[in-house]
Formats: C-alpha cells, structure tokens, sequence
C-alpha cells in the first residue's frame, strides 16, 4: 500500500483528502494544531495506518526535525499533498499588512519548498514517486486586493512547473491543483475571523466543497502508472474565472 504525506491535514481540503486517501493509502498526517491532528488520525485509525507529525511548514528547522523523526516503516514515501496554505487579508496592495504578506510567502511558497525538499530523499526508492501542490485560480489569475496572496500561488505553479520538469529523471509525478471558491475556513483566516464577511463569499451560489478538490486530488493519484495529471482547474458550476461567479 502507497505512504501518503499531507500538511494542512487538519482542515478543509487537507482533511478531505485525508479521509479519501484512507481507502487505499497509509497516511503521515501534518498540521500546526495538535487535538484536531489527533482527532483526525483517531478517526481514520479503523480504515488504515496512521502517523501524526505536527510543525509548522513555515519553519525550515521544524520541517526538517519532523521529517528526521519519522520511524523506520514510516521513512518510505510515495506520494506528498503539499496542500498548507492560507489566505491573509483582502487589501489594495498600499494599504495591506507586511506581516500577513509574509505569513502568506513563509507559509504559501517557502513552506512548499521546505516540505518538498525534507520528503523527496524519502521518495528516493518509490517507483510512485508523486508530488501534488495545492494552487489556486489565484495562480493563475490576479486579482485586484489579493496582489501577494496570487503572487504566492503563482509562484505554486511554477514550482509546479519547474519541479516537473527537474523531476523528470527520477520518475516523480507533479499535479498542480488549481480550485476557484471551495467553501472552507479559508475566507473566515483571509478576513481573520470575521464570519459574517467570510459567508458572504459563498453566498447566491453552491461553491466548491472541500471533498470535491479531494476527489480531483484522489483521481490524479489514482492514474496509471503511465498518466500523469499536470494540471486541474477546478471551478463551481457558477464561477468562470477568479473574480467572475453568477450569483443568484
Ligand atoms: C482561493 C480561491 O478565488 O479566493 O485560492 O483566489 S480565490
């Protein structure tokens, strides 16, 4: 059975895909908060085998000690969901905060670049070898008031890109995921709390849920050997471009 590595476990997609995942992988669970890290792997122990290592991806040396500390049958790694990441703040680019600019950077962009780095020697002997980053229609598109949080994803999609391209040789796998609007705690983290503000972004519409990046993730993983998914482009029904969604 495959050994799946997911940051950002905890929560929203991270969880979702944990929760798919357990059909037919075994999992090492990362998150920042311990009880929910805890109260995930409970729930998934019955299905499969389960490890929980929590840091923060944001810090290069915690990364690098929780990677060091996996056990010996957990020290073999098929497949990485780089999905932690987080919105912070929806402000013209003057008049944002430079701490939620880097929190979004550390966390966004360089915290990718430290879990991939401290897993790719464990997926040294895999022969399904597959790296998939979580990016975002924000990637792909900028939009005005969200200038360094679309930076960080477009910065996603040409680590994407590039790590494709540099993996190549080692026969390793990269899926870039790009979803429009998926209704998790991500808008309430963006307007750091405010709920009321948070709702109202997925109101007059059914947007995306976090199982359904779940399930696009579990497809790309589950191709053949032969296949690889670049790239997915996930919207709701209603949207048709970042800033572009018909609600009711
Ligand atoms: C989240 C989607 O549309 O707010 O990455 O950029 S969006």
């Amino acid at each position: 059975m495959k050994t799946a590595l997911i940051t950002g476990a905890t929560s929203g997609i991270g969880a979702a895909t944990a929760r798919i995942l357990a059909q037919d992988h075994r999992l090492i669970l990362c998150g920042r908060r311990t009880e929910q890290l805890d109260a995930i792997a409970r729930e998934l122990q019955s299905q499969t085998a389960v490890f929980t290592l929590s840091f923060d991806v944001s810090d290069s040396l915690a990364v690098s000690a929780a990677i060091d500390s996996l056990p010996p049958e957990w020290s073999a790694i098929d497949v990485l969901i780089n999905n932690a990441g987080n919105a912070h703040g929806l402000d013209r680019f003057q008049d944002g905060d430079l701490d939620d600019y880097k929190a979004m950077i550390n966390i966004n962009v360089l915290g990718l670049i430290y879990v991939t780095k401290a897993v790719l020697p464990l997926m040294e002997q895999s022969l399904n070898g597959h790296i998939v980053n979580l990016s975002s229609i924000a990637g792909k598109e900028t939009y005005t008031n969200g200038t360094v949080y679309c930076a960080s994803k477009a910065a996603v999609e040409a680590l994407s890109q590039g790590m494709r391209m540099d993996l190549l040789e080692r026969g390793i796998k990269v899926t870039n995921v790009a979803p429009g609007a998926v209704e998790t705690e991500f808008s309430a983290v963006r307007f750091k709390g405010d709920q009321q503000r948070a709702a109202q972004v997925y109101q007059g519409y059914t947007p995306l849920t976090a199982d359904d990046v779940a399930r696009a993730i579990h497809f790309a993983i589950g191709q053949p050997d032969g296949v690889q998914v670049a790239d997915i482009t996930l919207f709701p029904k209603a949207q048709a471009a970042a800033t572009l969604i018909k609600k009711n």
